[in-house]
């Protein structure tokens, strides 16, 4: 089998969205460890039947492994990723960062749907502000102390959280310039800056069956 069949043929499937906040950590991990995996970027209202059979709850991200198996949590993809590889230890303080994980999944990402989208939930968007706010008063503290969420470098918890407090800042950039978050917009930038993150958020054509396949390795 020639080389790039035999590599496309043992890589896992990754089924992304770009927008994805939950996909975007899942490809930064992937990407800082350096495993490769083929990615299927797909829309959320027509997702491939490939994907709903490899995971029927039908979120993205999905990692399909060379195996069989699957894994359909953002959280377990970045684990089963830096678990392999963690060539930036990403892991290190990953206890601390648990419980900012927990209040970012729950109770901000409540709060920032009902801020970002009040006409599908009937919210009011200026409440929910007000109270993701208060959460994110919570990580300033932190940031203002130590340049990373979990101390002096950058974890899995400030890649797990970023992508959300990205989509907060980009509902309202000028009201997010004016709050006192000097720190979290420090963060932010740095974060959004890096070259992986570009990386992540390259453009791809939507995946079909019979698609000339693209690796992660290939986003540059
Ligand atoms: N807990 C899941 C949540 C994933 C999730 O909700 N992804 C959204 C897109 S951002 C999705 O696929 N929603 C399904 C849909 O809109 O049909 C994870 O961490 O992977």
């Amino acid at each position: 089998m020639p080389s790039f069949a035999r590599a496309m043929a043992e890589a896992p499937i990754l089924y992304s969205f770009r927008r994805c906040p939950y996909a975007m950590r899942a490809r930064m991990a992937l990407l800082v460890s350096g495993i490769d995996c083929e990615i299927r970027e797909i829309v959320l209202r027509d997702k491939p039947a490939e994907m709903i059979a490899a995971s029927p709850k039908a979120t993205v991200p999905v990692l399909v492994l060379p195996d069989g198996r699957v894994i359909d949590e953002s959280l377990d993809i970045m684990r089963w990723a830096l678990a392999r590889n963690d060539p930036e230890q990403w892991l290190a303080d990953a206890a601390d960062g648990e419980a900012l994980i927990v209040a970012n999944d729950g109770p901000f990402k409540h709060h920032l749907d009902r801020y970002k989208y009040p006409d599908r939930h009937g919210s009011d968007p200026i409440m929910h502000r007000g109270v993701a706010t208060v959460l994110l008063k919570a990580l300033e503290t932190r940031l203002d102390m130590t340049a990373w969420l979990c101390g002096d470098s950058c974890s899995l918890a400030d890649i797990a959280i970023m992508p959300f407090v990205r989509q907060f800042a980009a509902v309202d950039p000028a009201w997010f310039g004016l709050q006192p978050l000097p720190a979290l917009r420090g963060w932010l930038a740095r974060l959004t800056g890096t070259p992986l993150f570009a990386r992540a958020m390259r453009r791809l054509p939507i995946w079909q069956p019979g698609n000339c396949p693209t690796l992660l390795s290939e986003l540059r």
